[in-house]
């Protein structure tokens, strides 16, 4: 399987909640290289366009209110086949049905306060990277 790189983000709720390292910790120790990381409040502009699918689904404006309510950690992440491992490792987008074991399984209850983002595929996660990152933040090294 062939690297790649994927967008991940611990939402508000999970900053607020102590949960970086937590979250961070499960990534490392998975296996994957980080290759950029930042702590920001996203403007609307942003939210808008990194939840631009949703656009015109109900719940819209309230995700955008939340995800730019507060601190976001923001990550690049990249190993072999890390974009589905990833969703696996953050599990099920409503908590109440994600796997015991997966980040969203043990640590949230409720689907609007979901603690984390990872990108779905491959173009979203070319996308969201260039939506929230510079390519001169993106930092390669060797393990
Ligand atoms: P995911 O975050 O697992 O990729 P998604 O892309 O379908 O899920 O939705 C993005 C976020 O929107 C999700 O993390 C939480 C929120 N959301 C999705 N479906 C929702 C719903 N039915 N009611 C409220 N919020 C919802
Ligand atoms: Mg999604």
């Amino acid at each position: 399987m062939a690297p790649e790189r994927t967008f991940i983000a611990i939402k508000p709720d999970g900053v607020q909640r102590g949960l970086i390292g937590e979250i961070l910790g499960r990534c490392e120790r998975k296996g994957f290289k980080l290759i950029a990381l930042k702590q920001l409040t996203p403007s609307s502009e942003l939210a808008e366009k990194h939840y631009g699918v949703h656009r015109e689904r109900p719940f819209f404006s309230s995700l955008v209110d939340f995800i730019t309510s507060g601190s976001v950690v923001a990550m690049v992440w990249e190993g072999d086949g890390v974009i589905l491992s990833a969703r696996n490792l953050i599990g099920a987008t409503k908590p109440l049905e994600a796997n015991a074991g997966t980040i969203r399984g043990d640590l949230a209850v409720n689907i609007g306060r979901n603690v984390i983002h990872g990108s779905d595929s491959s173009e979203t996660a070319a996308f969201e990277i260039s939506l929230w990152f510079q390519s001169s933040e993106l930092n390669d090294w060797s393990p």
